[in-house]
């Protein structure tokens, strides 16, 4: 449970735009980013981009936090509800310019509260809240913004969860780019509310957490025998606690290259632990994400 509580109180240091939890963590090397800034949603085909450049390959945690409406602020006491509905009576973020205020029914992934009109819920199948995809970013430079283009855009959320809080966070890897964000919608000029966009580094106790929540949620069936999925859990809580206090990190990148790397690696000598091929590559590739970020296996 403790590192869930880190966890937690890492996102609240996000939210109130800090970071300052990551003192005392194994360093990365790779230049520390945090940036924030607003997408608004009352902006036509408008694109919101960070300051900060996302360096190829290394790891960022990016926060999209916020509600907001692309219905005009009289249209939810004129239109039935969905069922489901839960309205707040304001964005969080109000935009600066356009209707600026009313209830809101939306947040990042999810509409939470919607309208029935000509007999549909246009917020997707009722009961609500129900996932939607409107809300976009774009990482490799190739971010037009004519809805039209595909291009480089694509939703960070497929398949998350609701959070009543309206904060989602991604872990997402950079591409030598800023980041840019975009909810496209038409009529855009009854919208209103922004999304507050915060991209900051990951840090290396994130990074080990991503293996564990990984290696949790495998099924015993992935290991060779189950006492192994344990035994790499075990391993993995003894590198983060390592990792989190900033002890020995040379130590802790030793273990990950020679200790964990080679149980998960698809090499015969010695024999992996983790025999599920899909488990075996995502275990891989984020065990290579922290190698790489605390400077790389020798
Ligand atoms: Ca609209």
């Amino acid at each position: 449970m403790r590192r869930y509580v880190v966890v937690l109180v890492a996102s609240l240091t996000l939210v109130e735009g800090g970071a300052s939890f990551a003192q005392g963590e194994c360093p990365t090397i790779f230049p520390s980013v945090n940036d924030s800034f607003f997408l608004d949603t009352f902006a036509f085909q408008g694109v919101a981009t960070s300051t900060a450049t996302l360096v190829s390959g290394a790891p960022y945690q990016l926060a999209l936090d916020g509600t907001y409406s692309i219905f005009a602020p009289g249209t939810w006491t004129s239109f039935p509800l969905c069922a489901g509905s839960q309205t707040e009576n304001a964005p969080r973020y109000p935009s600066p310019v356009g209707p600026q205020t009313g209830k809101v029914g939306m947040d990042a992934h999810h509409f939470f509260a919607s309208q029935i009109v000509g007999g549909v819920c246009v917020g997707g199948p009722p009961p609500l809240p129900a996932h939607n995809a409107g809300f976009q970013v774009c990482k490799n430079g190739n971010c037009p913004s004519n809805p039209a283009l595909a291009a480089g855009w694509f939703h960070p959320g497929a398949g998350e969860a609701y959070r009543p809080d309206h904060v989602y966070g991604h872990r997402i890897v950079g591409q030598g780019f800023t980041l840019a964000t975009r909810r496209p919608d038409s009529p855009y000029g009854d919208n209103y509310g922004r999304i507050k966009v915060t991209v900051r580094s990951a840090t290396s106790a994130e990074l080990v957490e991503d293996i564990i929540d990984r290696a949790e949620a495998l099924d015993a069936s992935a290991f060779r025998n189950a006492n192994q999925q344990a035994a790499f859990l075990q391993k993995l809580d003894a590198l983060l606690g390592q990792v989190s206090e900033g002890e020995a990190c040379d130590g802790a990148l030793q273990k990950l290259c020679h200790d964990l790397l080679p149980k998960t690696d698809g090499e015969s000598r010695p024999p992996d632990w983790v025999i599920d091929a899909d488990a075996q590559q995502d275990l891989e590739d984020l065990i290579l994400q922290v190698t790489n970020a605390l400077g790389g296996c020798k």
